[in-house]
């Protein structure tokens, strides 16, 4: 017999205006008051049987139908990030030090050239900068750690004490993380969340930093090749469920984790578009949200337009992601994403 699994998905979010001072019952997600949700689709997987139902908050409320431990973990707030509070959206800058990325590759190879860009997004008003030297884009190949530190850690050194901005270290090493948490960086991010590099968990739990952990199915070599799931959203879910649990028995606790779904990242047009319009299933993992859509290969797939051409469309995945209460957002477009937001939260905010 296959085991049940629950998961819930807050929908029919309320502006602030309403929800409690209207009396309406409503799901408070992640703590945030703004987070207000009228009803949630709760969603139970058993073996390949899937069931979905859209239930009122107050039902949702009561206990009857929602483990307590799920419902919590949905509704905690989450706890500061690098000093930083998520009780609002927070924009993380891309500061990609490669000669390959898919959209700036070789633009910031040079160190003076990466910090002049992550300063220049740190003026635009980007609250993390998040700094690679490994291009993960579909079918690239890894790059030794060494490579990477010579990319990183100049541009890290030459940040620290030049902006209060908390630097983030994009990496699957577990070298490149240790030296870039010793140079400064405040965060970890890593796209195979921690399972490229065997030394990487004990590398994370022993920096104490706060680790973003994205699902990506495969490597970026081959992740492209054949994409599939029984159920993207839930799959994606369940994995980063799994990953959560392996870093908390490393000693790395879930107040620390940021969880992010991977866009593009072995998936098809279809898993994309189908985790875009879900992101709110992942605040049950007790977790911030990262979402990283900008600029990527979906948008072209959906609209054929090319890498330099895909603002528009990552707005809109933005908003998306803001509007189900993603945390951060990866940006390459600080300023552009930043006004979007603003006429967004204004609109919400008046409604
Ligand atoms: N996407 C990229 C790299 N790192 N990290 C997280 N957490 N989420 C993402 O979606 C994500 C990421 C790929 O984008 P980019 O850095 O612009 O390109 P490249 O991998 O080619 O350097």
């Amino acid at each position: 017999m296959s085991q049940t699994r629950i998961y819930i998905r807050p929908v029919a979010r309320l502006a602030p205006s309403r929800g409690g001072a209207a009396g309406l019952p409503a799901i408070t997600v992640a703590g945030r008051p703004d987070l207000a949700f009228a009803a949630a689709e709760l969603i139970e997987r058993t073996g390949t049987e899937i069931g979905r139902k859209v239930v009122p908050a107050g039902e949702v409320l009561s206990g009857r139908r929602v483990p307590p431990e799920l419902l919590d973990r949905l509704c905690r707030p989450r706890p500061d990030i690098a000093g930083l509070g998520l009780d609002r959206p927070r924009l993380m800058g891309v500061v990609n030090v490669t000669p390959d990325s898919f959209s700036d590759g070789g633009r910031y190879l040079q160190a003076d050239a990466a910090i002049a860009h992550a300063l220049g997004l740190a003026a635009e008003g980007a609250d993390i900068l998040d700094i690679g030297g490994e291009s993960t884009r579909p079918g690239s190949g890894a790059v030794d750690a060494d490579a990477e530190l010579a990319r990183v850690l100049p541009v890290i050194e030459g940040l620290r004490g030049r902006t209060p901005v908390p630097l983030c270290i994009d990496t699957r090493n577990a070298e490149v993380m240790r030296r870039a948490a010793a140079a400064g960086a405040s965060l970890i991010n890593d796209v195979s969340a921690l399972t490229h590099d065997p030394a990487s968990l004990a590398a994370a739990a022993q920096t104490g930093l706060p680790v973003v952990l994205m699902h990506a199915q495969g490597d970026p070599r081959t992740m492209q090749d054949h994409p599939t799931y029984a159920d993207v959203v839930l799959d994606v879910y369940d994995a980063l469920e799994a990953r959560i649990e392996a870093c908390e028995r490393a000693g790395i606790p879930r107040a620390r984790l940021i969880v992010d779904p991977g866009i593009g990242f072995g998936k098809t047009l279809a898993h994309n578009l189908a985790l875009l319009g879900a992101l709110g299933i992942f605040h049950g993992l007790g977790c911030a949200i990262l979402l990283g859509a900008s600029r990527k290969s979906f948008i072209g797939h959906l609209t054929g337009a090319d890498a330099a051409s895909r603002l528009p469309g990552s707005l809109a995945a933005a908003l998306a992601g803001v509007a189900q209460g993603v945390q951060i957002l990866r940006v390459h477009d600080v300023a552009a994403t930043r006004q979007a937001m603003a006429v967004w939260q204004g609109a919400r905010d008046a409604g």
